[in-house]
């Protein structure tokens, strides 16, 4: 039985052409800046981005992490969605290891954050009881909103809110391709405003390993000081990066393709009795439903993984779904076919 795995996008496989770059990479001591290949896929990444300058990472979690060591000190606070990545997926990182203090917001469905309400949590250290609020994070496309994109008027305003105050923004573009390619327009346009996002290579794009943090030099450079601290400083990352630079030139467009398979999975999910989507509005490449009454949310997973149909168990009874290389039209049919039989079971 062919397994279809719709877990994540994370999944995907590197091409045969990244792997012929992989092999053939130049490469030199990363620490040193000398990999040419890293170096760059770094400006490939801020001309993309339209940011003065990029650091290659081994991870999104390492992106977002490094970010906020670099633009906050221990004791300030943060706001973020309360559905943001960074809050539920990173580990505490950012609390566990840059000492700040977590102020999360309501998400609203479509994945903003309410920019009245924004402000006014905002606090001023001045304020002697106060930590003093000094970054704002923001997630574009949102995954736990179901892949929900923020728009670059959204975004431009909730930065004038977040610097007219003094704070600084960062965008965790884990996504920002599949949000590009959902709104018809260049991922710089998402990020203009920001002062630092991070986009991931190892998604929908289908490199193996990596991230790009992406900004000012000077912020970039004090990034790439936290990377060491995190033990992210690599060496000959060139056969890393070269994956990446494939990714970049050819896997982007193609991202349409997983939309609107996407678009044909929830539709399929939405007529299977017992099966429930609290948002049909598909924007990208996730997909969120729930099941039941008639089943648990753990004895369905367990008979769809028996079927051969791989999803995400959010808890409770909510399932992700999220699309891919590698998953055809036909496949979709097919997962859908599989997984009426489950939930009527
Ligand atoms: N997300 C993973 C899981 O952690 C949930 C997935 O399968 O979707 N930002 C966003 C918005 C992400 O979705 C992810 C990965 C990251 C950051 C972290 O990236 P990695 O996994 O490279 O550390």
């Amino acid at each position: 039985m062919q397994i279809i795995d719709l877990r994540s996008d994370t999944v995907t496989l590197p091409t045969e052409e990244m792997r012929q770059a992989m092999c053939s990479a130049e490469v030199g001591d990363d620490v040193y800046q000398e990999d040419p290949t890293v170096n760059a896929l770094e400006e490939m990444a801020a001309r993309l981005l339209q940011k003065e300058a990029a650091l290659f990472t081994v991870s999104g979690t390492m992106s977002n992490l490094a970010a906020v060591l670099a633009q906050t000190r221990r004791g300030d606070e943060i706001v973020l969605g309360d559905q943001a990545h960074i809050f539920w997926n990173e580990v505490g990182g950012c609390a566990a290891l840059g000492g700040v203090v977590t102020h999360t917001l309501p998400n609203l469905p479509n994945a903003q954050i309410d920019l009245d309400l924004l402000e006014k949590s905002i606090r001023s250290g001045a304020n002697i009881h106060y930590p003093p609020t000094t970054l704002l994070c923001i997630e574009n496309t949102h995954n736990r909103c179901g892949g929900k994109v923020l728009s670059e008027q959204y975004t431009e305003d909730a930065c004038s809110v977040a610097h007219r105050h003094g704070l600084k923004v960062h965008l965790d573009g884990a996504r920002i391709f599949n949000a590009a390619v959902a709104l018809h327009q260049p991922a710089a346009c998402l990020a203009k405003e920001v002062d630092s996002v991070s986009f991931c290579l190892s998604k929908g794009l289908s490199a193996p390993v990596g991230s790009l943090l992406c900004g000012r030099r000077d912020f970039v450079e004090a990034a790439r000081k936290y990377r060491k601290m995190l033990g992210g400083g690599m060496r000959q990352a060139g056969v890393l990066a070269a994956a990446g630079i494939v990714a970049l030139k050819t896997m982007i467009d193609r991202l349409e393709e997983d939309h609107r398979n996407a678009g044909a999975l929830a539709r399929g999910l939405a007529a299977i009795p017992g099966i429930h989507l609290p948002d049909p509005g598909i924007q990208t490449n996730i997909v969120i439903f729930k099941v039941g009454p008639a089943i648990s949310g753990v004895d369905f997973k367990k008979k769809a993984d028996a079927a051969g149909v791989l999803f995400s168990h959010m808890g409770g009874q909510q399932f992700r779904a999220v699309t891919h290389r590698g998953i055809e039209a036909a496949d979709i049919a097919e997962a859908l076919g599989r997984t009426a039989q489950v939930a009527g079971k």
